[in-house]
């Protein structure tokens, strides 16, 4: 523009004196600002070089602008094509141009050069066309801080030094960008059943306390003498993979903290492996509690985080947080071991009537879960008998199925005096052999119910016979559909 159009269709400007331009920006007050690739500029501008220009204008009407600002480039930079000029959020540009293998300034408004990048291209092959520059890469992300604390370093258990108990969880959007953050949250053992969830808008690094009324209140630290897990998820909105999960325990204090030491089998902790370390199994048969860095019954001293009641930490004879019939099989493994004993000793007394009947039927459970002959199982199946009453069987005995007439699927009870080798079949009223349930197998001492299922079968009368080297015996059901 700074010369007549061969069109001659623009009729202003020309007085601007720019010469090749490239790329423009429009910005908030209406302004345009703009790169003057000058190579005219000897000519309408009487400079002593090529010489190209930042320029911002006002349009004011159809026939008139104003110069708002213009930066000439050093003679270095002149840049013959591309290039480009951004304002900046701050007040300054950003000038590009293809100059000096491609180089961008950050101009002040006066003039001075405050930040200089440097391409380092070549042309023909590599030239800089425009740059923008952006806030940032990475919309979304954040960092949360947790609570500050003493730290045990034994599965991230954090101790409240603070006497009141406050807490304190900082979650900050460390991004360029204005960030939605989906927060879900788990308290475990507080009551709740599921994860909590509710979203934060944070301005570019911006920091909140979730802990504050609006998200989390009142956020439940609790001096039980138990050590609790807390489990955040946070997820920058549309950032999915940004998505990330915070776990943490804490506790009162260091006694709580430390860790246990769990010799897998030993489940009163007194020092040895021997029947009565079923007892504690039965006591806390199915309770829930943390889980170790892996599950193995090695006998070693595995630390273990104290479960709510602390006895519980050693019935968990395998290390994965439940308490149920696997870890009666530490008992078995580590039988006859012994350890030297290091905090308190959880004896159950085994002549407590009260407690035993109270978990009759977990002893019950564990008692049918006892399979084979070995010394371990002897003694703890006799044990429990001594202490459940359960008559040891003296005959081989094959109890009415039930329930009976059954639909499709019925229950049959095999009692036996020892460990015997069993097949047993179906017969149809006439005599023929239907199937059969057991072929060969080995069944411990004592009572095993055996299911049939006769879905693929008509209704009738069958016959179900058990055999074993020293003893069959035969009994009738009736299937009806
Ligand atoms: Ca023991
Ligand atoms: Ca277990």
């Amino acid at each position: 523009m700074g010369l007549e159009m061969p069109s001659g269709d623009v009729q202003f400007g020309t007085e601007l004196g720019f010469s090749y331009q490239h790329s423009l920006q429009l910005t908030q007050d209406g302004h345009i600002v703009f790169l003057d690739n000058g190579n005219l500029s000897e000519t309408l501008l009487d400079t002593d070089y090529p010489t190209s220009r930042a320029m911002e204008i006002a349009v004011l009407d159809d026939t008139s602008a104003q110069l708002i600002w213009e930066y000439n480039l050093p003679d270095s930079l002149f840049g013959f094509a591309s290039g480009n000029v951004q304002k900046l959020e701050n007040g300054n540009y950003l000038v590009t141009t293809v100059g000096d293998g491609g180089t961008s300034i950050e101009v002040t408004e006066d003039h001075e050069i405050v930040w200089e990048g440097k391409y380092n291209l070549t042309l023909p092959s590599g030239a800089v066309y425009r740059a923008q520059r952006i806030p940032g890469l990475y919309a979304g992300e954040f960092s949360l801080r947790l609570p500050p604390s003493t730290n045990v370093d034994f599965y991230n258990t954090l101790i409240y030094s603070d006497e009141n108990y406050s807490v304190d969880i900082l979650l900050k959007n460390e991004s360029d960008y204005p960030s939605t953050y989906q927060v879900s949250w788990f308290f475990e053992q507080s009551g709740f059943s599921s994860p909590l969830e509710f979203a934060v808008q944070l301005e570019p690094v911006e920091t909140v306390n979730l802990s504050d009324e609006q998200y989390i209140q009142p956020f439940p630290v609790l001096t039980d003498g138990n050590i609790h897990k807390v489990t955040f998820t946070i997820t920058p909105e549309n950032v999915d993979h940004l998505q990330r999960t915070y776990e943490f325990h804490w506790a009162e204090n260091e006694s709580v903290a430390a860790p246990r030491t769990v010799f897998p089998g030993d489940t009163d902790n007194n020092g040895i492996v021997d029947e009565y370390d079923i007892l504690p199994i039965g006591v806390y048969f199915h309770n829930n509690g943390f889980e170790r860095d892996s599950i193995s019954f090695n006998w070693n001293g595995t630390p273990a985080l104290k479960w709510n009641s602390e006895a519980e930490t050693f019935a968990d004879a395998n290390g994965d947080g439940i308490i149920n019939a696997q870890d009666v099989i530490g008992i078995g493994v580590n039988w006859g071991n012994t350890h030297e004993v290091s905090g308190q000793k959880f004896l159950i007394d085994c002549m407590d009537l009260d407690l035993i009947n109270k978990h009759k039927n977990a002893y019950l459970e564990l008692y049918h879960s006892l399979s084979g002959s070995n010394e371990s199982v002897m003694a703890m199946k006799s044990l429990l008998e001594n202490m459940l009453n359960i008559p040891q069987p003296t005959e081989f005995s094959l109890i009415q199925n039930y329930p009976n007439p059954f639909n499709a699927e019925t229950m049959i009870a095999i009692i036996l005096p020892m460990e015997s080798i069993i097949t047993m079949s179906i017969f149809d009223l006439y005599g023929r052999h239907v199937t059969d349930i057991l072929k060969n197998e080995y069944l411990p001492e004592g009572e095993s119910i055996i299911q049939w299922n006769a879905a693929a079968h008509p209704s009738g009368i069958y016959f179900c016979k058990m055999e074993t080297p020293q003893y069959q015996q035969t009994q009738k059901m009736i299937l009806l559909k």
